[in-house]
């Protein structure tokens, strides 16, 4: 019978970057906290129709009700990769850092290779889940995979918050770790660094503030959302960007080439482009996922657009100006008078 050091051990040889183990009971404070948020009214509709079923994200015995264990893992996506490529007159759109790659498919890929590793020697029956439909970070924070960042995102103590989350829920009984005891202290830069002051209080996210939800919903952005938008084409990751336990990480050359979409791409190019055209040509990545809006990264397009504010761009932004499509008009509008105005 094989031990939970066994099971790291094997996951370490896989390459994956951190793992821990915890027990099974449902994540009750998280729940708590959760519908404070929603009472609140920090979500945005499409997160309250994601979300439904909030107390089976919150209780992994109810889909699996033989479940014993939660291994957590996390993977670690900080490369050393020369971020905005812009030419005078093709300027580029930043792609936040965690999807310039499909890390999820491929930690999820690795778990699946451990995951028979423990059904070959134990017999037992498994889930596994990256970016899943369980409550990753409060599963992250029990197991002692890292700590809550008061930007809400969970910090790993070698790769701090540059890393994405996943688990393999298991119907047999492993030794688990304990949480670490370690949080921000008097720190609050994420906080202060935010453009759009979506980080409301210490762990609280105003999610219809945070540019990484509304990068994917498509409408106007209120002037003060757009102006601050800078050139991020999808995502944001400022908060992360500027926390002091980030800077500590050292970069590693990329672990995987899965979903690989570059750290930016060219404006005009995805203006340019038909809905297919960009789907066909990034694959297996988050940014062409079907839930993903192709018209709001087109949105997202015309509002980098309006920040860089190269004249050269000034025909597309015309052409778009003149749409029937009520957001790219305004859109497009709005980067022509940012562009005459400097
Ligand atoms: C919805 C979602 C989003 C939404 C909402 C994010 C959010 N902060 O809630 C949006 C689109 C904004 C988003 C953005 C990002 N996401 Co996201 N997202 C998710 C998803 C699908 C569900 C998360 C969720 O809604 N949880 C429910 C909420 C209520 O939980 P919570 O944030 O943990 O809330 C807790 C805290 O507020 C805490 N709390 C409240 N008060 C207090 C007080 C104290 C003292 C403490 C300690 C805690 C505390 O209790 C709440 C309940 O647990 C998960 C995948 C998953 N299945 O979990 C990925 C996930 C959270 N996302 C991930 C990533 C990578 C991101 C980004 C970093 C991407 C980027 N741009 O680089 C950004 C981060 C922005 C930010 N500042 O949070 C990773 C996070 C990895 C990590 N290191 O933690 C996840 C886990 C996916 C994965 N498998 O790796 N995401
Ligand atoms: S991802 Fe950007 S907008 Fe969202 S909380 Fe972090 S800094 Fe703010
Ligand atoms: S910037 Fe400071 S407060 Fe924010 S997560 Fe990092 S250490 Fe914590």
């Amino acid at each position: 019978m094989i031990e939970a050091k066994d099971i790291k051990d094997f996951g370490h040889r896989l390459g994956i970057h951190d793992i821990k183990i915890t027990t099974t009971e449902p994540f009750d404070q998280a729940l708590t906290k959760d519908k404070e948020q929603r009472t609140n009214g920090l979500f945005t509709d499409r997160r309250h129709r994601h979300l439904e079923n909030l107390t089976q994200f919150y209780d992994i015995g109810i889909e699996f009700p033989k479940a014993q264990s939660i291994i957590a893992a996390c993977q670690c996506y900080l490369t050393d990769e020369k971020t905005n490529l812009s030419e005078p007159g093709d300027p580029h759109g930043l792609i936040a850092r965690y999807t310039w790659r499909n890390h999820y498919h491929d930690l999820k890929n690795r778990l699946h290779e451990l995951a028979h590793f423990i059904k070959e020697e134990t017999g037992a029956s498994f889930r596994v889940y990256s970016n899943g439909p369980v409550a990753e970070k409060p599963i992250a924070v029990r197991s002692g995979i890292g700590y809550y960042g008061k930007h809400s995102i969970v910090i790993n103590q070698t790769f701090g918050s540059w890393i994405v989350l996943g688990e393999i829920i298991t119907d047999k009984k492993f030794e688990p770790d304990k949480p670490l005891d370690i949080d921000c202290g008097q720190c609050k830069q994420c906080i202060d660094a935010c453009p759009t002051h979506a980080i409301v209080a210490p762990y609280i996210l105003d999610r219809r503030r945070c540019i990484q939800e509304i990068t994917n919903w498509y409408g106007v952005l209120p002037n003060d959302i757009a102006e601050v938008w800078d050139n991020r084409l999808y995502g944001c990751t400022v908060c992360q960007d500027v926390c002091p336990v980030n800077s500590k990480v050292a970069a590693h050359s990329p672990s995987t080439k899965l979903g690989n979409v570059g750290t930016s791409i060219s404006l005009l190019d995805i203006l340019n482009m038909s809905e297919s055209e960009y789907r066909k040509k990034y694959p297996d990545n988050q940014i062409t996922a079907r839930w993903i809006n192709f018209k709001a990264i087109q949105r997202n397009a015309l509002v980098c657009l309006g920040n860089i504010k190269d004249k050269q761009t000034l025909p597309i932004l015309e052409r778009f100006s003149k749409s029937n499509d009520r957001v790219f008009a305004r859109t497009a509008q709005w980067a022509i008078s940012r562009i005459r105005n400097g």
